[in-house]
């Protein structure tokens, strides 16, 4: 990936967990390395194809004066937030907050942090079959659509499905939705969990009637495994009503331990699995 790099732009400002350093300030050196697509600007010669640097420095100079934190990691985490939601085309950063006045009381050079943040792709379904079907999930895509950390890139078309698992109940609404997002999978998670709480879900029945279930299907190209969250969504392959409207969204999606695309699983799901009936 192309980087522009920010090396050593000096900060006076408060940050600190003593009062005096508070009160007085002190100078901190800020390292930043910003993934964006150079290629564009780099053909065109034309900064709006770019990302500003001496806009992002006085950006990150504001940020840094205009806030107080006892911890330089609340500094750069807050910070690289900020940089990422205010510049959309860094994709990635690695940010640095050097601090060499640090009340120490010993001889040293410096003592800093350096984080590494960025966008992340998901892949989300979500499933109602209880009540006003639509509504909840309608009303859920529009609660991930409000939230300061994700941005809604694409929404499925709804179909109805018979449900899949074995226990009788009613039809099912299905969806997907791709995003992006600065939250880690299990903050992801914690979101989509609230909005099901919103609902009034009642977990009674393991694959039972729900008002809303969301469940997130892919993040990047990771594999997890905790005992709260597992990624990819460990029964994709096998769902017709997720692989459905997930393959009009995200067809090119690859399988990181399947190795193939959302719209090769689909075409590979035996003829019997299908629980789509309209949409
Ligand atoms: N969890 C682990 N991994 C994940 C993940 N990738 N996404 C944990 C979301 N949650 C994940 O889920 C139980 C726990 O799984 C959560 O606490 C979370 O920490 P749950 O939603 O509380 O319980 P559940 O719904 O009974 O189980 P599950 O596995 O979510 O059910 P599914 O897989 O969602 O299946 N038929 C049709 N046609 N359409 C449907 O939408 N849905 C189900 C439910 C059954 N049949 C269906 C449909
Ligand atoms: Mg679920």
């Amino acid at each position: 990936m192309d980087l522009i790099k920010i090396v050593d732009l000096e900060v006076f400002a408060h940050h600190g967990v003593y009062e005096e350093e508070n009160r007085n300030g002190q100078f901190f050196y800020i390292n930043a390395a910003l993934s964006v697509d150079i290629r564009p600007a780099g053909l065109t010669d034309d900064l709006t194809e770019s990302v500003d640097y001496g806009t992002v420095c006085h950006f990150m100079n504001d940020f840094m004066r205009e806030h107080t934190f006892r911890l330089i990691e609340s500094a750069a985490e807050r910070m690289a937030e900020a940089v990422l939601l205010r510049f959309p085309l860094i994709r990635h950063l690695t940010l640095e907050i050097r601090k060499p006045e640090a009340p120490v009381g010993l001889p040293f050079s410096s003592v800093s942090v350096q984080i590494e943040r960025g966008w992340h792709t998901a892949l989300l379904a979500a499933g109602s079959n209880l009540g006003d079907k639509e509504e909840y999930i309608d009303r859920a895509v529009e609660a991930l659509k409000a939230h300061p950390l994700i941005r809604v890139e694409a929404v499925s078309e709804w179909i109805v499905t018979r449900p899949y698992g074995g226990v009788e109940q009613d039809d099912f609404v299905n969806g997907a939705l791709l995003i992006r997002t600065l939250l880690r999978p299990e903050e992801l998670l914690r979101v989509m969990q609230e909005e099901e709480q919103k609902a009034g879900r009642v977990r009674a029945i393991h694959w039972g009637p729900r008002t809303l279930d969301l469940d997130l299907i892919l993040y990047d190209d990771l594999v997890l495994d905790t005992p709260n969250l597992t990624v990819p969504h460990p029964d994709l392959q096998n769902r017709d009503f997720v692989l459905v409207p997930a393959a009009q969204i995200a067809p090119w999606y690859r399988h990181p331990l399947l190795h193939r695309t959302v719209a090769e699983l689909l075409k590979s799901l035996p003829e019997d699995a299908v629980t789509v009936t309209g949409s």
